[in-house]
């Protein structure tokens, strides 16, 4: 048991100065790193383990870090909690601490607390750490004086030893649907009014033993020792450094609550050149892959972005040309009607990924396919009796030699053909067309052999428009 349970001398020096106002910080030399619970699943993911273990968005950063050691804690009762500030920065934010979004989607956040309950191995329940967050949060007021929590987790079960005060960070990973959103600088903008966000601790059910029960642990230090930056230890703020004082924490924090054990419902100054109050770390995602300072995420969600293949990804940052179809198709003696389509994404410098296919061919035929630079619908023998188009100009170029049998049943309508166009381009250098580039579109069309038929023994598919991707 590693942990003390002694006044720290600047709790002893408070005592003179803010003697009716300071939260009566408890030393707490060792904090043990409790992993990262995956809320949504209940797994508690042990530190240090294996990086499959633990998925991180690519996009993930750290929106707000309060973690400068003071190695001390603040002893909560049972039904009281302490709400705490901050400011997480909006694009308007002056530097150094600009953010790159108006609104954060959070992804986790670290929690750190001392606690005397007992874990399920020593009988106990484990801790239990209820976290609320608030936009737009008036520093040092209650919570009645602010809008609703935006977010209220109510962690129980939480890592605890054998009822001896033990303290622990353990992260929330909220992914997979626990996630929600902290505007930044309270409403979007940097503008003075509700630049700040709340975050409060209660610790419910702490047993109170030796005068002390547990509490969350303080943290923010601007001057030495600690000396940690404010702001810093973030995604926009000197990410490389191993911890920060939270952004817009001043040096108080606002207790609350309806059990008379210990000062109540008053703005509790720290002083005693510390700074700021409990520890707290958030992470957001920052993808904004459309550059509009909103979460990708709340694009698609709210209807702002489409994405038709649900990859998470706006459509409108994604080239999804999949082809467009146009012109007409004829008809066989069988009456078959050929259809072109692709899938995939067309692209000009990939080795292979879009397909086009042609489907309800004649079975068993000989056929083909092509492309042209550019669209048309010229009848084949309309005065004949034809039905087929040319929906490209010429010249063509054909894409599948020598001709392949549309495979199926003779007679019926269920053959078909297909070529990765990619594949095509990146090895044909010097095709109809060449070089190829992003945004240049060809126009793709099918044809099999039909003995008899009017259009010169042939029935064309229509056109599929074919615009190439980067
Ligand atoms: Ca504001
Ligand atoms: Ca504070
Ligand atoms: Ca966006
Ligand atoms: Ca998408």
């Amino acid at each position: 048991m590693l942990t003390l349970h002694l006044p720290v001398a600047a709790a002893a020096l408070c005592l003179t100065v803010h003697a009716q106002q300071s939260p009566a910080l408890q030393s707490c030399s060792e904090i043990r790193d409790a992993g990262t619970l995956h809320l949504v699943s209940g797994v508690l993911v042990p530190p240090n383990s294996a990086p499959e273990f633990l998925p991180g968005l690519v996009s993930e950063g750290v929106i707000y870090d309060n973690t400068c050691d003071l190695y001390a804690y603040i002893p909560l009762l049972s039904g009281n909690s302490l709400i705490d500030e901050g400011r997480v920065p909006s694009t308007t934010s002056p530097a150094p601490n600009t953010g790159t979004l108006n609104k954060y989607r959070v992804t986790k956040f670290q929690i750190a607390y001392c606690t005397r309950t007992a874990s399920p191995a020593f009988g106990g329940t484990g801790a239990a750490v209820t976290v609320k967050f608030y936009d737009s949060y008036a520093a040092c007021t209650p919570s009645s004086a602010n809008p609703p929590p935006v977010a209220t987790f109510a962690l129980t079960g939480l890592p605890a030893l054998n009822g001896d005060l033990a303290c622990y960070t353990v992260t929330i990973d909220l992914t997979g649907g626990a996630e929600f959103y902290l505007s930044a600088d309270g409403n979007g903008v940097f503008d003075g009014a509700g630049d700040l966000f709340g975050f409060s601790y209660e610790l419910p059910g702490e047993p109170i033993v030796t005068s002390y029960p547990g509490g969350p642990v303080g943290a923010g230090d601007l001057t030495p020792p600690g000396a940690c930056g404010a702001g810093t230890a973030t995604y926009y703020n000197t990410p490389g450094a191993p911890q920060g004082t939270g952004l817009g924490n001043a040096d108080f924090c606002y207790a609350e609550g309806t059990n008379p054990g210990q000062p109540n419902n008053m703005c509790r100054v720290f002083g005693f050149g510390l700074h700021s109050g409990l520890q707290m770390k958030i992470y957001g995602d920052l993808a904004d892959c459309n550059g509009n300072a909103m979460p990708d995420a709340l694009d698609i969600s709210s209807g702002g972005s489409l994405d038709t293949n649900s990859n998470g990804v706006p459509d409108e940052c994604e080239c999804l040309n999949v082809g467009a179809s146009y012109c007409t198709a004829g008809v066989s003696n069988n009456s078959c009607s050929p259809v072109v389509s692709g899938s995939g994404s067309p692209s000009a410098s990939a080795a292979s990924g879009y397909v086009v296919t042609c489907s309800g061919m004649d079975g068993l035929r000989p056929s083909g396919m092509f492309y042209g630079l550019g669209a048309a619908a010229n009848p084949i023998n309309a005065g004949g009796g034809g039905t087929s188009f040319y929906c490209t100009t010429s010249p063509r170029q054909r894409l599948i030699t020598p001709m392949p049998n549309t495979g199926g049943t003779a007679g019926a309508c269920d053959g078909a053909i297909s070529v990765d166009l990619n594949t095509w381009l990146s090895t044909h250098p010097s095709g109809l067309g060449s070089p190829f580039g992003a945004g240049q579109t060809l126009y793709v069309q099918a044809f099999n052999r039909d003995n008899g038929n009017p259009s010169k023994g042939l029935v064309f598919s229509g056109g599929l428009a074919v615009t190439l991707c980067p």
